[in-house]
């Protein structure tokens, strides 16, 4: 199975342009605790280069873009996400890493937790501890 697991999210677009509805347990597969945006990254910068015990998330880039890299631990995948009707859904112990930002990206997230500074593995060989487990 891929590591990669995107949701289409429809666009109700109309004349006069489009509109993303994201819905907690509807088209997000779970309950939204918290949102977030990444944006205004300078230009190569790299983020994330963590994984999380316990948070669900769903990625969506809505305007610009950025490439994604995911790692389980076994193995490395990864999706360029540059369409706001697409979000990459990212499971707890997921290595996750992010490169590319164009100038424009604003990267939204939305999480099912709240933030929990001591749920992050910042180490990769502490992560594949913890998948191992
Ligand atoms: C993730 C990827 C996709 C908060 O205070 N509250 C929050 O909800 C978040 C997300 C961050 N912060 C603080 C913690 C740091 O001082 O904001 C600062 C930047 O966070 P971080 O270095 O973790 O940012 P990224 O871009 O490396 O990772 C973020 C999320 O933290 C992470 O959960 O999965 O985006």
């Amino acid at each position: 199975v891929s590591l990669i697991k995107t949701i289409s999210l429809k666009s109700l677009g109309d004349e006069r342009g489009s509109l993303v509805a994201l819905e907690g347990n509807k088209s997000v597969p779970f309950d939204i605790k918290r949102v977030y945006y990444i944006f205004a990254t300078k230009e190569g910068v790299s983020r994330g280069f963590h994984a999380h015990q316990n948070l669900k998330q769903v990625a969506v880039c809505v305007t610009g873009s950025c490439r994604f890299v995911l790692d389980n631990g076994k193995s490395r995948e990864e999706i360029i996400l540059d369409s706001a009707a697409t979000g990459l859904v990212i499971e707890d112990l997921t290595w996750r890493e992010m490169h590319d930002f164009s100038q424009d990206c604003v990267l939204l997230v939305l999480a099912s937790e709240h933030y929990d500074k001591a749920d992050y593995i910042r180490d990769y060989q502490k992560f594949l501890k913890a998948v191992v487990k």
